[in-house]
């Protein structure tokens, strides 16, 4: 580790990607003293990243709820009384009004979530519609929508969309036990198509469903495996909703879930780390310990897809608080 003319550290290692992450490796950063985690973290992040500089993306819930797959985490599968019913795919209106409002607060990316399975060829022409409307106004554009076909994926692309959010969620090994309506190997085939297409790939996982750490470190290694890093890794701690299977769930301790964003920002230090949802529930502390761990990405405004998130004020205040300003 040396420090460079400009007060910066640079170590061998943190500024390079690298593909080949061990399982053994993956967990020895995951037993490193807190202090250690932490520092590697941040020198990863300050040669790829300004550490001042978060990236702001909103959230709309496209279509809402009754979906066939069974992802027990998940309030919007139709198989579990979770109270969230099930809606159309929105008007294109309505669409666009969210996403005039969420860049008038401040958001750089607007992401669409639908309750799908996959997409009907006939749905994904009325998203495309969406993303050339969301991208006019001069957002980012990213959406979610289940498992997609190349053909699919190429569609997307030529309508202007720049990010597809589709998760590996957690290890291969714990997989099985949370969904058993698709497979692994069903994701990273999505995951090929959004990367062939030339769409820019976002995907993380859920942490805080009963996995162990070795879970966690399988989860890291998965995504830090494909053949590039996903430009942004989303690390959910769970939402535990009362009718899903994970309701009653123990918490995560916090402290585990800032190491698995400092191993995650480590392993693959060029990708835009989000803490992504479970920000209601968590204390400002740990939050300011997510940012210190390489976190550099949130979801802003008062709901996720179905679920609270801090309103905007208070997240405006924390970012405040720490100094810490939207990246353009
Ligand atoms: N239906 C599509 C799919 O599954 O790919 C898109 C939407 S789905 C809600 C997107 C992601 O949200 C899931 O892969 C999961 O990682 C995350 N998610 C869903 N419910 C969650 C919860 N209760 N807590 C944390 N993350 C959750
Ligand atoms: C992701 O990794 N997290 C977001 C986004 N991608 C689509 C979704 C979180 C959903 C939390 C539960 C809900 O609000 O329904
Ligand atoms: Fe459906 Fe996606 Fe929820 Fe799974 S995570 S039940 S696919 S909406």
């Amino acid at each position: 580790m040396s420090l460079a003319a400009d007060g910066s550290l640079h170590s061998p290692t943190s500024g390079q990607s690298r593909h080949d992450w061990t399982r053994d490796e993956v967990r020895a950063l995951f037993d490193l003293p807190f202090p250690e985690l932490m520092f590697r973290a941040q020198c990863a992040h300050r040669q790829n990243f300004d550490p001042a500089e978060v990236q702001i993306s909103t959230l709309l819930s496209i279509k809402t709820g009754g979906c066939p797959e069974d992802c027990a985490y998940c309030p919007q599968s139709a198989r579990y009384a979770t109270g969230v019913g099930a809606g159309k795919l929105m008007a294109l209106d309505a669409v666009l009004a969210e996403a005039r409002a969420a860049k008038a607060a401040g958001a750089s990316r607007f992401c669409m979530g639908a309750a799908w399975r996959e997409p009907k060829d006939r749905d994904l022409d009325s998203v495309c519609a969406m993303v050339e409307g969301v991208k006019a106004l001069g957002l980012e554009t990213c959406a979610t929508l289940g498992m997609l076909t190349a053909p699919q994926a190429r569609r997307l692309k030529a309508s202007g969309l720049e990010y597809y959010n589709h998760n590996l969620d957690t290890s291969p090994e714990f997989y099985g036990g949370i969904i058993t309506t698709r497979t692994y190997r069903d994701r990273l085939t999505t995951l090929d198509h959004v990367r062939e297409a030339g769409i820019h790939v976002c995907c993380g996982g859920i942490v805080g469903m009963g996995e162990t750490r070795e879970d966690r470190v399988g989860m890291i290694v998965s995504l830090a495996s494909l053949p590039v890093h996903p430009e942004s890794v989303p690390i959910n701690m769970l939402v535990r909703v009362a009718g899903t299977p994970l309701a009653e769930e123990a918490a995560l301790d916090p402290i585990e879930f800032v190491r698995t964003i400092a191993v995650a920002r480590i392993a693959m230090p060029r990708s835009v780390v989000r803490l992504s949802a479970g920000r209601e529930d968590m204390s400002e502390e740990t939050q300011a310990l997510c940012f210190l761990a390489g976190a550099n990405s949130i979801f802003y405004g008062p709901k996720l897809l179905t679920t609270p998130n801090p309103g905007r004020d208070r997240d405006r205040e924390l970012m405040d608080k720490l100094g810490l300003s939207p990246m353009e």
